[in-house]
C-alpha cells in the first residue's frame, strides 16, 4: 500500500518543484505530521506461521512479539495421520502458568479437545485441535509484560515428546 501511495506523492513533489520551493514545503508538511502519530500507537501486527507434523514437532519453538502488539498466529498441521491418533493444537499460556500441570490436566479433557475448562484462566490464546492438512488462525494482543510465555500442543503425550516452546514478549 505504501509504495502505491508514494508514487503520486512523488509526482506532486516534482510538479511543485517547478512552481517554487514555498509550495513544496507546505504541501509536504501535512503528510509528515499525519504519519507520525500512527507509528508509535499501533505497531504493525505480528504474523507468525507455525506448523506441526506426524513426528510430533513444531517447526519453531520460539517466536518474538512486542508488548501490546496485535498478533496473528497461523497454525497448520502438515501431517497425514488421523486426528484421533495425531491431532495437534497450539495453546499459549500465561507467563507463570505451570505447563506440565496444564498438559497433565489436558489428558483428561478429550471432550473439549484437550483444552481443560478448569485451566482456561491460564490460557492467552489457543487454536482448535487440527486433523491432517487442517489450519487455524488465532488473533490476540501480546501481553504488556515482557517475558517468556510457554506454548504447547496439549494432545496426550505430545508435550512430553517435545511439542512445546516459548513466545518471547519484548
Ligand atoms: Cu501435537
Amino acid at each position: 500500500m505504501k509504495k502505491i501511495h508514494a508514487f503520486p506523492l512523488l509526482l506532486c513533489a516534482l510538479v511543485l518543484t517547478g512552481c517554487g520551493k514555498k509550495e513544496e514545503t507546505t504541501a509536504a508538511a501535512p503528510a509528515a505530521s499525519s504519519a507520525t502519530p500512527t507509528a508509535p500507537a499501533a505497531p504493525a501486527p505480528a504474523v507468525i506461521e507455525i506448523t506441526a507434523n506426524d513426528s510430533m514437532k513444531f517447526n519453531l519453538t520460539r517466536f518474538e512479539v512486542t508488548a501490546g502488539q496485535d498478533v496473528k498466529v497461523i497454525f497448520t498441521n502438515l501431517g497425514t495421520m488421523p486426528k484421533v491418533a495425531m491431532g495437534h493444537n497450539l495453546i499459549i499460556l500465561k507467563k507463570d502458568a505451570d505447563v506440565k500441570a496444564y498438559a497433565d490436566a489436558a489428558v483428561m479433557a478429550a471432550a473439549t479437545e484437550y483444552a481443560p475448562a478448569a485451566k482456561a484462566d491460564q490460557v492467552i490464546a489457543h487454536t482448535k485441535l487440527l486433523g491432517p492438512k487442517q489450519s487455524d488462525e488465532i488473533t490476540f494482543k501480546a501481553p504488556t509484560e515482557p517475558g517468556e510465555y510457554p506454548f504447547l500442543c496439549s494432545f496426550p503425550a505430545h508435550f512430553l515428546s517435545g511439542m512445546k516452546g516459548v513466545m518471547v514478549v519484548k
